[in-house]
């Protein structure tokens, strides 16, 4: 069946993190004038969206996802008339804003949940209270639950103490949230991306958190009351959810949202069941099955977005690829994602290849990040095993402020920045970037034209060629006008992929040379390499 395709489909998503991407007021922390005054690089990307996280007022225990005003901005980022101003300045560039929305939980300094405290505020059931807690865990270590002295309760928190979630069986609260959405659309952003928004069902009696009994009844009342009828774009963060879940409720004609941002992928690096810092390399036969399987599953409902990271995820290049071969790895990880059907989601910083840090324990601000060495430490772990899985995995990896240029911190500001800037910001940089005959940026800008160029990327069948292999990934892009063939080496060493019945017709793009030898391609380490193909058997299913 052929898909309509609606713009957010053809999109390309660039997620700022505000607190880092650019100071214009010399106070160490991002804002929204220094968004504005780096507009221009974003559209010269090739940029259609701008996914922008929390600028709301908020105390920042969780770095603006624990809001308190979710109307007002935080003025360590501006004003309302900055947000504004930034609105209109994207729209001038004929750009999109998409914001994000936490609704799952607020700030314990939201006025809702001081009221809530009061046993008799009509505010008293916005928040979920208990008599006595559960054995649920919060997602950054300890319970779930914390007594409250004034209400002589305990209230439910999956994530920090200070994020209080809310109580979404509660209509009064409901209604208020619409309102609120309702405002911020007319406002004229383009659309939300949606914080742990598999939540929002959830029933804590029966235990059921994520994808819990009333997600769909909820999705609807939000989708009916503020999303149905305007032309905007929405995508869910929902890391519990499954791919065949998430294809069912961005479904075309009765989903509620356009993309979900499902996790199976990103889990990967972690023994099973053990959580995040319990580390594990990644095994490139269960990548491949994990996209093979979206893939198909996309291909007939629903709609899928790509990305590899986040502001929560640590930085590519250093996760799964490798810092000496930075420029190719970056390059070979950008081939890979980006290539498949759905709509990319760039992080800052992806395109010029950032990487990770190794810092020392005092340098991480990171609330998730300072619990866990705490937690960690009690358990008995060793400080190097700690640090270890710390190095690896810490949302800070990929929080540190943004590299412009080699100046003091990175021209990001020119003052101590809220985090310390990565190390290597001399060598990694915009202004580097540009000046380099072979960049990171100049890669992903002849990526993302690509993308646009071929509507195979959009429309095309899915299909690998080599699920078993474990070095290379390389799969077809196939629809009626052209057939695409995607090869990317996971390898740090030289690898040979056997071209047998392939008939090369055209190298659209790769990002090192390569030799031919008879039916094989000799593929440097992390070689990457997009090709039109003679059209076969390949693609068929
Ligand atoms: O993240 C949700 C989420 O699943 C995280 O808990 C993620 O698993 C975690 O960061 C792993 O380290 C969203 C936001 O993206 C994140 O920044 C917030 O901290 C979280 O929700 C709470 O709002
Ligand atoms: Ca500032």
């Amino acid at each position: 069946m052929e898909k309509s395709l609606a713009w957010w489909k053809k999109a390309i998503v660039y997620q700022i993190y505000p607190l880092s991407f650019m100071d214009s007021n010399h106070d160490g922390i991002g804002d929204i004038q220094g968004i504005i005054s780096k507009l221009d690089y974003i559209k010269d990307l090739g940029v259609d969206v701008i996914w922008l996280s929390p600028v709301y007022q908020s105390p920042m225990d969780d770095n603006g996802y624990d809001i308190s005003d979710y109307l007002k901005i935080n003025p360590m980022f501006g004003s309302l008339e900055d947000l504004l101003k930034l609105i209109d300045e994207v729209h001038q560039r004929d750009m999109k804003l998409m914001m994000d929305l936490v609704i799952n939980h607020t700030s314990d300094e939201h006025p809702w949940f001081i009221q809530s405290k009061d046993q008799d505020s009509p505010y008293k059931d916005y928040y979920i209270w208990r008599d006595q807690p559960s054995d649920i865990g919060s997602v950054f270590g300890g319970p779930a639950w914390t007594y409250d002295a004034q209400r002589k309760a305990y209230y439910f928190h999956l994530f920090s103490k200070r994020q209080p979630d809310l109580n979404w069986h509660h209509e009064p609260l409901r209604k208020e949230i619409y309102q609120m959405v309702n405002t911020w659309l007319d406002y004229g952003i383009d659309g939300f991306r949606l914080d742990v928004i598999d939540l929002i069902g959830k029933d804590i009696d029966q235990k059921r958190l994520a994808d819990g009994p009333l997600l769909e009844t909820h999705l609807k009342e939000l989708y009916d009351t503020c999303f149905k009828g305007r032309d905007i774009i929405t995508v869910g963060e929902m890391p519990g959810l499954s791919i065949e879940r998430a294809s069912a409720l961005t479904d075309e004609h009765n989903g509620y949202l356009n993309m979900i941002f499902q996790f199976s992928h990103i889990s990967l690096d972690e023994i099973p069941g053990q959580g995040k810092w319990a580390l594990k390399d990644l095994d490139l036969v269960e990548l491949k099955k994990v996209f093979g399987k979206a893939q198909s599953i996309f291909s007939k409902r629903g709609w899928n977005s790509l990305f590899l990271a986040n502001h929560d995820q640590p930085r590519v290049v250093s996760r799964y690829g490798s810092e000496a071969l930075r420029y190719e790895s970056a390059t070979m990880f950008a081939t890979m994602i980006y290539g498949q059907q759905g709509t990319p989601y760039i992080y800052q910083g992806e395109e010029i290849g950032m990487t990770g840090v190794t810092y020392d324990i005092e340098d991480y601000q990171d609330i998730e990040t300072k619990n866990i060495y705490h937690i960690l430490k009690e358990k008995g772990q060793t400080e190097s095993e700690i640090m270890t899985s710390i190095h690896k995995k810490s949302r800070d990896n990929s929080r540190t402020p943004f590299q412009w240029n080699n100046k003091p911190y990175a021209g990001f500001s020119t003052v101590k920045p809220w985090l310390k800037v990565n190390p290597n910001y001399k060598e990694i940089n915009v202004e580097n970037e540009l000046n380099l005959e072979k960049s990171v940026l100049d890669y992903y800008k002849k990526l993302i034209k690509l993308r646009k160029t071929y509507d195979v990327f959009h429309d095309g069948a899915y299909h690998c060629l080599n699920d078993q292999d474990q070095e290379i990934y390389a799969y077809i892009r196939k629809n009626q006008h052209q057939t695409l063939l995607i090869i990317t080496s996971f390898s740090n060493q030289e690898t040979i992929f056997n071209l047998k019945h392939i008939i090369f017709k055209e190298t659209l793009l790769n990002n090192q040379d390569y030799l031919i030898k008879e039916d094989n391609m000799i593929c440097p380490p992390y070689f990457a390499g997009i090709f039109l193909i003679g059209d076969d058997a390949y693609a068929n299913d």
